[in-house]
């Protein structure tokens, strides 16, 4: 079994064409800085990279249409990425950027090697040219319409309509973004990176962790819809993919190479070769040894990436490290799913999202308020929600009612009755526990025993990827320290009995410290103010959980007696309607701007009888496969986990929904449909969709919570 010394965490580099949103966090930033501060906390030896992505179409179009230099843009962009995630507590070891000289040259090497090693085959094709812009055409500098559904303004990688993967020349009437000219093909070379001959050892290291036999990761410990989406791409069959591009922004082919003239590296091969220069830039001012961690067998490698760039990290930069040589390669990529907004998909154009930036500007202070809302509904295993009324609930109900309120009695009940000293106590004290059990006396082997058991929970959780239950864990505690006080009521108590109040406030304490340590990988700002206000020294991240489990499990204080604590002050403090009511408002105000008007609803179809409702089987199923079914633009064919049983369902939904957006999704099953043959495949159900007035689809999902195979009705 392999050993790990060493992590190398990383967060997808976001690109340097637009303020980032409450969505990128909660796909990869605040995932990857949870993880990293925990590891951190447990002793561990992290760097946590990340950096702006600083080339590729998405920077020049943004250019084009601002009328300024790709360097203007990418300048200001990675300014404010700086700041946003500087403010936000986003922990990176070291935050670089791909215009970086040492990015260019490091991927420049990564390139000659694989050129050097025969990697590469090289292909002429044709490829759309502008003949007035005098440029080829790649991706986004194309449009078209759309072969697949007719949208007039699919991109030549792209439709945005109906998520379809193309390619330039299949767009029907393409058109230049650039001159808005008629392009024209002509020949062009480039090499390619042939992934279908990596097919065979990339499906074992997938679906077995291996590779010629050796076991480099535990695919039982990746996520299922990691899974699912590798082996759907390795179902369908990999192509060799072209690793430059015919375009004036980005890093130059080595010049030496013949042919290289005018012909950049395409922005997927040299966005994920950043986190290498990141590294070495960091091991350099850091002095370490950045090959410890990218060459090293004890090293994991951790990608936290969103579900859109799974293809690129569990296949594609695998590929190109491995046929490098010498790197390690991902050991997991724990991909989030998407967070929505108020009901409806962050979207960018249709500017329906919170920006981080601005979130910042309105509520300067509550930085650890967003970032629990973000993790209590991570996106971790499908689509989740983010809403304003849920945001003012977590921090109203949980961060305020349980939280703040739970330390500020420990706290001001240690000043009040004891003037801020911890209590030394007669062991043979009983007081009631959190469940309302008379507890028995021996107060160390219950209840600090119970405090590590939880601490445990914890634990496991955190190195699972399992953030949302890791928070819940530690809520829990908070819960169970406000149920003991309850129970207990040491304010009567202490006019009664005061020696039968000093065990309870001692074992708060604990609490206390527990606490604190365990939420700094989610408050970390708050976190920190725990720590004063127990007048304990500030966490440094360097195993203080380790020490924290190994007194509580020898049954030792980790807050000692006689410690003087600080002076009560609020942690969280309540967020008020008006503060939401604003901000819901702000959001509107851009949809009402950008819908266009209501489309009427389809006419009512004629009655039917209660009793043929009835017949109706509905139930609750998750898609846990899903593909595209061969010469049939219109249909997927997906598999559904319905609790009990397993069902092949083909939908007409392909032209709505890639295979990768399906899968995950909680849907609403027809399961009593009369099965039938559909291209070959037998479709045994139907799943329910609704359709909106402009033609978009929406799956009909049961609200959070439902368990797979519950009958709906
Ligand atoms: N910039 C895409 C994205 O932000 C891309 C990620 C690169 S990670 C190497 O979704
Ligand atoms: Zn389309």
């Amino acid at each position: 079994m392999r050993e790990i010394n060493r992590y190398l965490v990383t967060a997808a580099l976001p690109y340097a064409n637009g303020p980032l949103h409450i969505g990128h966090l909660a796909g990869a930033y605040l995932s990857a800085d949870i993880y990293s501060r925990y590891l951190r906390l447990t002793g561990q030896d992290v760097a946590f990279i990340c950096g702006s992505d600083e080339h590729g179409a998405a920077i020049t179009i943004k250019a084009l249409q601002e009328n300024k230099e790709p360097q203007e843009i990418v300048d200001t962009y990675h300014a404010l990425f700086q700041d946003t995630f500087q403010k936000m507590g986003i922990s990176f070891d070291k935050y670089h950027r791909t215009s970086a000289e040492l990015h260019h040259q490091t991927s420049q090497d990564f390139f000659r090697e694989l050129h050097k090693r025969g990697e590469f085959i090289e292909k002429e094709s044709e490829q759309y040219y502008d003949p007035i812009a005098k440029q080829f055409l790649a991706d986004r500098y194309i449009k078209g319409t759309c072969p697949k559904c007719s949208h007039d303004s699919a991109y030549g990688d792209q439709c945005e309509k109906c998520g379809s993967a193309l390619s330039p020349t299949e767009l029907i009437n393409p058109e230049s973004t650039l001159s808005e000219g008629k392009p024209e093909l002509r020949t062009t070379t480039h090499w390619f990176l042939p992934l279908d001959k990596y097919e065979g050892w990339l499906n074992e290291w997938i679906n077995k962790g291996t590779v010629d036999g050796e076991q480099l990761h535990f695919p039982e410990e990746w996520k299922n819809h990691v899974l699912g989406q590798c082996r759907s791409w390795l179902d369908n069959g990999l192509h060799p993919r072209a690793m430059t591009r015919d375009l004036s922004w980005g890093v130059d082919v080595p010049q030496e190479i013949p042919g290289a003239e005018g012909k950049k590296l395409y922005v997927w091969l040299d966005a994920p070769i950043g986190y290498i220069s990141a590294t070495k830039e960091w091991a350099a001012e850091n002095d370490k040894n950045w090959e410890d961690y990218w060459k090293s067998e004890d090293s994991a490698l951790i990608h936290f990436i969103g579900k859109d760039n799974i293809v690129f990290h569990c296949l594609i930069f695998p590929s190109i490290l491995k046929a490098h040589e010498g790197y390690v390669l991902p050991y997991n990529v724990p991909a989030n799913q998407f967070m929505n907004l108020e009901g409806d998909k962050i979207s960018t154009s249709r500017n329906w999202a919170i920006w981080v930036h601005e979130y910042l500007e309105d509520m300067p202070d509550k930085q650890d308020e967003l970032r629990y809302a973000l993790a209590k509904n991570m996106p971790e295993l499908k689509d989740s929600e983010f809403t304003w009324k849920g945001f003012q609930d977590a921090n109203n109900n949980e961060l305020v009612n349980n939280l703040a309120n739970f330390i500020n009695r420990v706290v001001v009940l240690t000043n009040k009755y004891y003037d801020g000293a911890v209590p030394d106590f007669d062991e043979d004290t009983s007081f009631i526990g959190p469940e309302g059990e008379e507890s028995l006396p021996a107060f160390h082997d219950s209840e600090l025993v119970r405090l590590n058991d939880n601490l445990l929970d914890y634990r496991q959780q955190m190195c699972k990827f399992d953030f949302r239950g890791g928070l819940k864990t530690l809520m829990l505690i908070s819960s169970q320290g406000n149920q003991i006080l309850q129970a207990n009521e040491p304010w009567k108590l202490i006019k009664e009995d005061e020696e039968a109040v000093k065990p309870i406030m001692n074992l708060m304490l604990q609490y206390l410290k527990v606490l604190a340590v365990g939420m700094r990988p989610f408050l970390p700002f708050s976190a920190d103010k725990m720590m004063t206000l127990l007048n304990l020294p500030a966490i440094t991240e360097e195993g203080e959980l380790n020490a924290i489990g190994e007194s509580l499990c020898e049954g030792e204080l980790i807050v000692p007696v006689a410690h003087k604590i600080g002076t009560p002050s609020h942690l969280f403090s309540r967020i008020d309607d008006e503060v939401i009511k604003a901000q819901v408002e702000k959001l509107e105000a851009t949809k009402v701007a950008s819908t266009p008007s209501a489309t009427p609803a389809a006419p009512l179809k004629s009655t039917v009888q209660f009793d043929d409702f009835m017949k109706m089987d509905l139930r609750a199923a998750t898609i846990i496969e899903a593909k595209k079914v061969k010469k049939a633009d219109k249909l997927l064919e997906l598999t559904l986990d319905v609790g009990f049983e397993k069902r092949t369902v083909v939908s007409g939904i392909a032209q709505h929904f890639s295979p990768e957006e399906a899968l995950g999704q909680q849907v609403t099953l027809l399961a009593n449909l009369a099965p039938r043959k559909i291209r070959g495949v037998e479709s045994q159900g139907m799943i329910l969709m609704a359709e909106n007035g402009d033609g978009s689809l929406k799956f009909i999902q049961p609200t959070e919570g439902t368990e797979n195979g519950s009958s709906i009705s």
